[in-house]
């Protein structure tokens, strides 16, 4: 099991972190998805087949790219 955490200065209020979180957990291999406005951060847990490129280019299509913290 692998922990990535992303700053994600895009995400502004409740319906940004529903659908970070959502779009995320679809990911085959993507275990836990938390989003945290207090934070502006999403903490992912993920394992194969989900790699961390696929992660950060699938926030950055829609439209909440990720900052490495
Ligand atoms: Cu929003």
């Amino acid at each position: 099991m692998k922990t990535v955490t992303y700053s994600v200065p895009a995400m502004h209020c409740g319906h940004c972190k529903h659908t970070v979180q959502t779009e995320i957990a679809e990911l085959a291999g993507v275990s836990d998805v938390t989003a945290s406005l207090e934070t502006g951060q999403v903490v992912i847990n993920f394992d194969d087949p989900a790699t961390e490129e696929q992660i950060m280019a699938l926030m950055t299509e829609i439209n909440y790219p990720p900052v490495i913290v």
